[in-house]
């Protein structure tokens, strides 16, 4: 990064609240740390990696085995997928999940909220990006650390064309041990069952993880509601403007088969993933703005 872009990056600190630093493989991140939050996003793919509320353990799964390298996603943490997500449909070589988790973001605002702090990153079209996507947009992420965690994702078309795409925030959350968890607010939901040959079928109670998990949860747009008995906690996730929820754990297998996560990781953390994709990709008009929230908060058991 040139001295210039490096001396405006830093008068957007906050002085012993927000502050802009170099971490992991060099790679830079707003490290937030007050009374009410601690909590890091790095430049590169926007990309949440730690938030505690005050008086809480570490909310968010990050790997031990993740990389930090331009060109690679974060393995834990809030990976953003954009424009697709998954395999591309048309092009069996472009990157999973998109290309805005492995690219570097612009730090555009950070700014002090009523019980925490608010940074607001942005990512524009470009040569890079027309390579896999031949589309114009501008894509913002507003994030506010404070008693909650609110993600505010912002598409908008700047091109001539109508865009479709779909979208997700890929949250990693860490918990005492996934064989003691459940996931409530999906009863009676359709779901693409992706370990079962996309298989349809319907979500009958809560959640428990017995196997490798993989389902897109359709046309649904209620609050979920993971429950942590070894943590002690419940972490509510609600959404607005997504009407499907992902719910993925790797198990023993693709744990093992995966390079930047621990065999026994999948211990630890499930994904949850406030999202629109699969039937529900979004048609976006020239000159109109999507906008996809999600609010996570956490409380005791
Ligand atoms: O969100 C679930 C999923 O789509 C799974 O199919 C699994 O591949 C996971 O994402 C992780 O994807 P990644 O590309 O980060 O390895």
């Amino acid at each position: 990064m040139g001295t210039g872009c490096a001396q405006a990056v830093r008068q957007l600190e906050i002085p012993a609240a927000a502050t802009v630093v170099e971490g992991n493989g060099g790679l830079q991140k707003v490290c937030i740390a007050s009374p009410q939050v601690d909590g890091e996003i790095e430049l590169h793919g926007a990309h949440i990696t730690s938030w505690k509320p005050a008086g809480r353990d570490e909310v968010l799964f990050l790997s031990s085995q993740s990389r930090w390298d331009e060109g690679h996603a974060i393995r834990g943490g809030i990976p953003i997928c954009f424009p697709w997500f998954g395999g591309k449909a048309d092009d069996p070589k472009a990157p999973a999940h998109g290309f805005v988790r492995t690219k570097s973001w612009q730090l555009e605002s950070i700014a002090q909220a009523e019980d925490g702090i608010t940074v607001g990153m942005f990512l524009e079209s470009d040569e890079d990006t027309k390579r896999w996507w031949p589309a114009d947009f501008h894509l913002a992420y507003r994030v506010t650390f404070a008693s909650e965690l609110s993600l505010e994702l912002v598409v908008t078309n700047t091109g001539k064309n109508i865009l479709r795409f779909e979208e997700a925030l890929h949250t990693y959350h860490r918990v005492g041990n996934i064989l003691n968890t459940r996931v409530g607010g999906l009863h009676a939901v359709d779901y693409i069952d992706k370990t079962d040959s996309n298989r349809k079928k319907s979500q009958q109670g809560e959640i428990a993880i017995a196997s490798e998990t993989d389902r897109v949860y359709l046309n649904t747009r209620s609050p979920i509601e993971l429950e942590d008995p070894v943590l002690r906690r419940r972490t509510r996730v609600a959404k607005e403007n997504s009407c499907t929820t992902v719910v993925w754990n790797p198990w023993v297998q693709k744990a093992h088969a995966l390079s930047d996560f621990a065999d026994d990781e999948w211990i630890q953390m499930i994904c949850i993933e406030t999202s629109n994709v699969s039937e529900f990709a979004v048609d976006l008009a020239p000159g109109r703005q999507h906008k996809m929230r999600a609010v996570v908060r956490v409380v005791d058991f």
